[in-house]
């Protein structure tokens, strides 16, 4: 070959894309969560936006229920670009990212006002900060709100003692593993999409969450006391793969920013109207809610807090001071 040919077959694809007119580009969004869930309405919403506001330059698509994965798959697609975008819970971010894990243990937040205040001032920006910044290829863009967690049972769960030997179910998190085994349970990992099964068949006795997604995963269905515990208050980063940000031209991006922070703020309202909603759906098909004191299990809890947390003993201080 020439050397004149070689000059033109290597410069040609690059001209080629020069005299293109830019093409779309596809946005996927993975969820687990089913279609009408609050953080599957915002992000749609987020995403019926960005199409507008891009002029079709950005094009959206969601997949909700879980259909392009579990949590944890999504995530590595997301990181590979796979997958542009999703929503996760900050629980399985933890072994990825550990400085994470400050969010992620039990009783850290006073209760879901106090989450809603840390994720929205400048802690919840460093926590996205600490995502965007690690190794793993994706930028954090918000938070989505998924309540408090609590525990669901098969059995009546009424004090500390109750709980002594039960299988429950939490995220795939040793942090999990740990706090559930320090409530006296015996904590069993597994993906969401697998709770049910698991219920059903006896593989566990229980797992952990909210009333939203207690309802909408058909948990309740075996699982009929719900403990009101609130151990675990976790948002839930919206990310983005780095290597679809970085197609974004700069405008791009800081649209995006904009309208994730939009949907995490619309999202909150979605999500009062339906944790309200589904306690009552709940308590119609015969789930009893049980108070109980929380004391003894946030002692229980105590050296988790010690054994995860000694290394963030300032970021939960000023955790704590944000009133
Ligand atoms: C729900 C979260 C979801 C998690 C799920 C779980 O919204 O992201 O996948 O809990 O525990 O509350 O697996």
């Amino acid at each position: 070959m020439t050397f004149k040919r070689k000059l033109l077959l290597a410069v040609l694809p690059f001209a080629f894309s020069l005299s293109m007119p830019a093409s779309a580009l596809d946005i996927k969004f993975a969820e687990i969560h089913p279609a009408g869930y609050p953080t599957v309405v915002a992000e749609q919403n987020m995403g019926k936006k960005l199409e507008q506001a891009s002029n079709g330059e950005i094009t959206f698509k969601m997949f909700p229920g879980g259909v392009l994965g579990s949590e944890k798959e999504v995530i590595e697609q997301a990181q590979i670009g796979a997958v542009q975008m999703t929503r996760v819970s900050l629980g399985i971010v933890g072994p990825v990212v550990p400085d994470v894990n400050v969010f992620n243990m039990p009783f850290v937040f006073r209760d879901h006002e106090h989450m809603r205040k840390v994720i929205d001032g400048e802690i919840g920006q460093e926590i996205l900060d600490k995502i965007t910044n690690s190794e793993f290829n994706l930028v954090a863009l918000a938070w989505m709100d998924g309540g408090s967690r609590s525990l669901y049972t098969k059995k009546p769960v009424r004090s500390l003692a109750d709980l002594k030997g039960m299988k429950i179910r939490v995220q795939g998190n040793p942090l999990f593993i740990d706090m559930m085994n320090a409530m006296g349970g015996n904590g069993i990992a597994m993906d969401t999409g697998e709770i049910f099964s698991a219920l059903q068949t006896g593989v566990i006795d229980g797992a952990e969450n909210n009333p939203p997604t207690l309802l909408e995963h058909n948990h309740y269905q075996s699982a009929k006391y719900f403990t009101l515990t609130n151990h675990l208050i976790l948002p839930e980063p919206v990310v983005m793969s780095k290597t679809t940000w970085n197609k974004l031209t700069p405008e791009q991006q800081v649209l995006v920013k904009k309208l994730a922070r939009e949907a995490q703020m619309e999202e909150r309202v979605l999500w009062d109207a339906k944790s309200a909603a589904s306690e009552e759906k709940l308590k119609a098909a015969g789930v009893e809610f049980i108070a109980v004191d929380t004391k003894p299990f946030y002692d229980a809890t105590a050296p988790v807090r010690e054994k995860y947390g000694a290394q963030y003993a300032d970021l939960m201080k000023r955790i704590d001071a944000v009133q």
